[in-house]
């Protein structure tokens, strides 16, 4: 039974982004004890899936207490939605070293050239 809740789970997140482009989440991976990419700019409205390929369990805390995790065990994930523009640093309370950042531009192009070397 989770195994086919499993399989519809994964064809929904191949189908998602033919039939919603403008909206297309953007994935984080958590693996090794770091999230990967550590640091993403993405534009309002944007939906950042975080997914724990560890076989230690992880969570997130945004610094702000914007957003807050449950703890992912592995093949967990955790989705939420960015609306307003800002710097959204979090960590991982189980492993506090474990740190990552999203940026939310309006314009993500202008704030990609702003970050280089950062
Ligand atoms: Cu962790």
């Amino acid at each position: 039974m989770k195994a086919m809740y499993l399989l519809a789970g994964f064809i929904l997140m191949c189908a998602a982004p033919l039939a919603f482009a403008a909206t297309e989440p953007t994935s984080v991976a958590i693996e090794k004890f770091a999230f990967a990419p550590r640091e993403i700019t993405i534009a309002p409205g944007t939906t950042v899936v975080w997914s724990n390929h560890d076989e230690t369990p992880h969570t997130l805390i945004a610094t702000d207490g914007s957003f807050v995790s449950r703890a992912m065990d592995t093949d967990d994930r955790y989705e939420h939605t960015f609306a307003a523009p800002g710097d959204y640093n979090y960590f991982c309370t189980l492993h506090p070293f474990m740190t990552g950042v999203v940026h939310v531009r309006a314009d993500p192009a202008v704030a990609d050239t702003t970050r280089k070397g950062g």
